[in-house]
């Protein structure tokens, strides 16, 4: 038996990846400087996992953005406005996932998207019929080749990681112009040799194993995308290196027939996340004796201690069915998604640490449990150590809420219904509030400024009292609220001067959450995020938001919207618990957040705001069953935390990131929803939303750009949608927060806004 790591986080212990490009960027240090820093993260991950024993261990792993980005750009698919400059590989690479700006140069990024299921994005290829599918022509380019060969030089075999050719192609899109008309496994034959020059010079270099990851396997597949991976493979002459076909994140099941033949050495399935595949999969590879199978059980996703005897299990079905020599025991994915190294966590209690693995500590697991299949007794000590995690965790009291399981439980289908339905509501709604047609709001966050940073900073240091921090905070609300008012805003918000990650404000009040000092995972690029961790039963001490609302309301006359983070993304930025269903964890969030929106009700706060940016992203990666109880049970517990109120209580929610069915979104029966809209310029996509029987704010301009829309630029965009959207029902708002945006730009474009909806007003006040 032999084990396996799929790859290792690239950001370095202490964040040094994201400190040192953002230094390159700014002019602070050299590239070659910049190099160094990737090379020596390299050499420590890499001497690392050899001296756990790990035998497996990847390379091409690491990258300076990302890993998909990385292989358009040795590949040669460059769209022809990065080539246009004479940038430097590492330049255009940053060119094309961040965008350039500088002297002449004016670049847009390429899109990015989520990486299936998970919080890491990439960065999205493109291509046109003619892309020229090249190696460069200097091996020392070769990314893969190099770090081969890096960490051979340091003495570790490694085995080098590349994304496969059918998920490559698939993951990408046609650019702009060839979006109809290319398909792009079209051009299969044309990257085929690419990825065999690639294999062919990692194998003369000394490659013994080779990955390739094909994770589109766990999506729904057409016919044509299958037959693709026969053609594919079947053109491939891999036979000088075991190259192992990997997935991950899913079930391969479905699409078994696309793999079943492939002339490869073996795959890679993850059993932490589809363990039912298990049993297909070794009945399959029973009698196919030429593929060897890793088995995927030290989870690549989640923060959480293996279960030796839960994964010993299955690692020993498949030992039993094809014998130990077949068997890899790995990790599920890549652990890029899990923070590096729980020994900085300094300030966690000693149990909570007991309960956790990140990277560095998986890596042991992995070795632990290999070691476990041939010698048991060589790690009695460590079986035994976990047998005690798994009965101390069971029954812990910082996990086991009875009064919350029991109210879980209790919820009924009434407490995730109105009182009457919307249009009853809505005859309230109009004659309390009394707001004007095309009301204007803000989705919530003002500009975090350097003032508001450093006070939080010293208020967490301990640097001032709680006393201070909180009349600061309160100046800032006045600030937000003052200026509202000045541009003649409609409905205000306090401005969330108290708030950073706003998963972590409110788990930090949330009992069952805890938190990391350095748990960093990266996000995209160099932004990462330090989820908080979802330990146990949830429940609220106190109430969590109404004190800034309730302050900001007091001085204004105007309506006030409180501002919560709905179930499901608390969820899905969060580390989830494993004992326990997401269904239950979503419904135990709902039930917080719901004694919280009474709370603001009776404080006075008439209308709610309950975001769901992730909404979206928390939909199984399949069709079918899972997927419509997904929206289900989503919309249930959004429902469930916003239907304890009163007829004349708004209830607002916001998307962004995403597409979205208005079908789904109608399951929340929010009363008002914002929408991220700035950057479609797709009539049908307006269209869709006339269906939408609620109100519904279209976002008229994009947060992530400094850039200034004028009044005239707003009136013509504000046009289209009153081309068919029914006019009472919409609302005026930006895409998104504003908290990543400076004062001026802000105050400009909310009054440039604000004065085309008055402009509607007028002309249809006259109708
Ligand atoms: N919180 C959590 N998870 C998330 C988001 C979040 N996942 C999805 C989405 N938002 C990711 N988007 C971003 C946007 C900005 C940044 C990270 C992810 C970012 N990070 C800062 C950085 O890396 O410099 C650090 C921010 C901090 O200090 O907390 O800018 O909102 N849990
Ligand atoms: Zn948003």
């Amino acid at each position: 038996v032999q084990s396996s790591v799929l790859g290792f986080p690239r950001i370095g212990g202490n964040r040094e990846l994201k400190k040192a490009t953002e230094s390159y960027w700014s002019g602070k240090i050299s590239q070659e400087e910049l190099i160094e820093v990737g090379k020596k993260i390299r050499a420590e991950n890499w001497l690392l996992q050899k001296e756990n024993g790990i035998d497996l261990i990847a390379s091409n792993d690491f990258s300076f953005y990302d890993q998909v980005l990385d292989l358009a750009l040795l590949f040669n698919v460059i769209p022809e406005q990065y080539n246009k400059f004479d940038l430097n590989p590492l330049d255009k690479l940053f060119a094309m996932g961040r965008g350039l700006q500088r002297d002449s140069i004016d670049v847009t990024a390429l899109e990015m998207v989520k990486w299936f299921d998970s919080n890491y994005h990439y960065v999205r290829p493109t291509f046109t019929p003619t892309t020229d599918f090249k190696l460069p022509s200097e091996d020392s380019l070769i990314k893969p080749l190099n770090e081969y060969l890096e960490a051979k030089a340091l003495g570790v075999e490694t085995q080098p990681v590349i994304l496969g050719p059918i998920s490559f192609l698939t993951l990408g899109k046609p650019e702009k112009e060839f979006l109809d008309s290319l398909n792009l496994l079209e051009l299969l034959p044309k990257v085929l040799p690419v990825y065999q020059q690639l294999i062919d010079k990692l194998v003369a270099a000394g490659a013994k194993n080779i990955q390739i990851d094909e994770p589109v396997l766990v999506l729904d597949l057409d016919e044509k995308t299958q037959a693709a991976f026969k053609t594919a493979y079947e053109t491939l002459k891999l036979s000088s290196a075991n190259v192992t076909v990997a997935t991950y994140f899913g079930t391969v099941v479905p699409n078994l027939d696309a793999i079943k033949s492939l002339p490869v050495s073996g795959f890679h399935f993850d059993f932490t996340r589809a363990p039912e595949q298990l049993e297909p999969i070794l009945e399959w590879l029973s009698n196919e004796k030429q593929y060897k199978l890793s088995v995927g059980i030290v989870d690549g996703r989640n923060v959480w201690k293996n279960n030796f005897a839960k994964s010993l299990e299955v690692i020993n079905k498949a030992v039993a069915k094809l014998g130990a020599e077949r068997v890899t025991v790995a990790t599920s994915s890549s652990l890029l998604h899990t923070p590096v190294n729980l020994e900085a966590e300094t300030k966690l209690s000693e149990e909570i640490k007991s309960f956790f693995a990140f990277a560095t500590q998986k890596l042991t697991e992995v070795a632990v449990l290999t070691k476990a299949v041939s010698s048991p007794e060589s790690v009695s000590s460590e079986l035994k150590a976990n047998e005690e995690y798994v009965t101390k965790r069971a029954t812990s009291k910082l996990i086991n809420n009875k009064a919350v399981q029991e109210r879980v439980a209790g919820v009924t289908d009434a407490m995730g219904r109105r009182n009457h339905p919307f249009p009853e509501r809505y005859a309230v709604q109009k004659d309390f509030y009394k707001l004007p047609l095309f009301p204007t709001t803000t989705i919530g966050s003002f500009p975090q400024t350097k003032e508001i940073r450093i006070n939080r900073n010293k208020f967490q240091k301990g640097k001032i009292s709680a006393e201070e921090y909180e009349a600061f905070i309160n100046s800032e609300i006045e600030k937000v609220i003052r200026f509202q008012e000045e541009i003649d805003l409609d409905v205000l918000v306090h401005g969330e001067p108290e708030r950073n990650d706003m998963t972590a404000y409110f788990g930090e009040q949330i009992n069952g959450y805890a938190f990391t000092l350095n748990g960093w995972v990266q996000s995209y690029g160099t932004r990462y995020v330090r989820p908080p961790v979802i330990i146990g039963d949830l429940s609220r001490p106190k109430a969590m938001s109404v004190k800034e609302s309730v302050y900001a309301q007091s001085i204004t006359t105007k309506h006030v919207k409180g501002m919560l983070t709905g179930p499901i993304t608390m969820l899905r930025w969060s580390f989830p618990r494993d004992d326990v269903d997401q269904k239950t964890q979503a419904f135990q969030l709902a039930l917080v957040l719901r004694d919280e929106v009474k709370d603001l009700e009776n404080a006075g706060i008439n209308i709610i705001q309950v975001d769901e940016p992730a909404l979206r992203e928390g939909l199984p990666l399949r069709s079918g069953a899972e997927r419509d109880a997904y929206y289900t049970w989503a919309a249930e517990s959004f429902r469930v935390s916003t239907s304890c109120v009163e007829d004349k209580t708004q209830i607002h929610s916001h998307f962004c990131y995403s597409d979205l069915d208005p079908n789904h979104i109608k399951a929340l029966d929010a009363d008002v929803v914002s929408i991220e809209f700035s950057k479609k310029d797709d009539p049908n996509y307006i269209r869709e939303f006339k269906t939408y029987p609620n109100h519904v704010g279209l976002g008229l301009f994009d947060i992530h750009s400094p850039r200034v829309p004028s009044k005239e630029e707003f009136i013509t965009k504000m046009g289209k949608i009153l081309e068919t959207q029914e006019y009472e029902k919409f609302w005026v708002n930006p895409d998104c927060g504003l908290k990543t945006r400076g004062w001026e730009e802000t105050k400009l474009s909310l009054t440039h806004m604000v004065e085309a909806a008055k402009f509607y007003r007028e002309k249809y006040a006259q109708k």
